[in-house]
């Protein structure tokens, strides 16, 4: 519960330490494998017990853990909300129970801001605008359509529904880029290399792919590779993340950009997992700090990166 931790109704082991529990989306991407690491390497170094659970992308679980958060009575729940709706009725109880909630990565849809105290992520309308900002510039000169297909993350993510409207938004500015088709690869290489597979049977002429995520960009590149297409020169590739597997792509040309998108959440929430457990006030929204990248820049970037 919230308060000072002698109160003797924590769930901690006694010792005093703040008790975080998490709920993570699953392991669904490199992006997803790189943000867990960050949350359970910042929680030891910030002295912080962690009570972790993987939800593997079902929402029903995430309502589970955060429902034996509560009943175990930690001292914060913080979550990656697989989805934007559904959260009201379970963070109604958090709040009820007395228990901050921090949302991390995605957000809620929720009306009612007092459920949660902060969200700490990345703008993902900015990632879809930044990357469809790169290919208007990039078929400025262009004289007829160019067809696009868009991989879209998880139905109903708040990822997947920003990233399409930015990207949708951008584009408008020519004419001549047309969506032929768009749908869900969940945001894993699996779904990315069936669905560009299907893709590639029902359009003859696909000129740029738009992936929400690397993961199945890196899918998609296999289903290319097979139809005897060029990846990077035949069909160019636009993903956002920039996990080392896609920067890989970039750098060797097979991508052709990508609007990176933070995993290293970790250091961030756990200092206001501290605030929040001492009653300081928080941002209401902590944004976090990214860029882009194009082939020469991935290069350049490769030997640096962490994930
Ligand atoms: C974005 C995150 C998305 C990543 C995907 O913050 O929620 O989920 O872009 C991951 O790689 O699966």
């Amino acid at each position: 519960a919230c308060g000072n931790s002698d109160t003797g109704d924590d769930a901690g082991d006694g010792n005093g330490k703040i008790v975080l529990g998490f709920s993570q989306v699953g392991a669904e991407s490199g992006w997803r494998t790189a943000n867990t690491n960050s949350i359970k390497e910042s929680a030891a170094a910030a002295g912080i017990e962690l009570k972790f659970d993987d939800a593997q992308q079902k929402q029903e679980n995430q309502i589970k853990a955060i429902r034996n958060f509560i009943q175990q009575k930690v001292d914060v729940i913080a979550f990656s909300p697989v989805v934007e709706s559904g959260w009201d009725t379970v963070l109604k109880e958090a709040k009820d129970a007395g228990i901050p909630v921090i949302l991390t990565d995605r957000s809620v849809d929720s009306a009612d801001k007092s459920l949660y105290q902060t969200f700490i992520g990345s703008d993902f309308v900015k990632e879809g605008r930044l990357s469809g900002e790169w290919l208007v510039e990039q078929t400025k000169n262009a004289t007829g359509p160019v067809n696009i297909v868009e991989l879209q993350g998880t139905t109903g993510s708040a990822p997947a529904n920003d990233r399409k409207k930015g990207f949708a938004e951008a584009i408008a500015a020519n004419p001549n880029l047309k969506i032929i088709a768009s749908q869900t690869g969940d945001f894993t290489r699996a779904g990315g290399k069936a669905v560009m597979e299907q893709f590639l049977k029902a359009n003859p002429k696909i000129d740029v792919l738009f992936a929400h995520n690397d993961d199945m960009g890196l899918g998609a590149l296999e289903a290319i590779t097979a139809a005897g297409k060029v990846p990077g020169k035949d069909i160019t590739i636009i993903t956002i993340d920039a996990v080392k597997d896609g920067m890989q792509a970039l750098a060797d040309g097979r991508f052709n950009f990508i609007a990176e998108c933070s995993p290293l959440l970790g250091d961030q929430l756990m200092e206001l997992v501290k605030k929040v457990h001492a009653g300081e006030s928080v941002p209401a929204r902590v944004e976090t700090e990214e860029t882009t990248f194009t082939q020469e820049q991935a290069k350049a970037a490769l030997p640096n990166r962490k994930y």
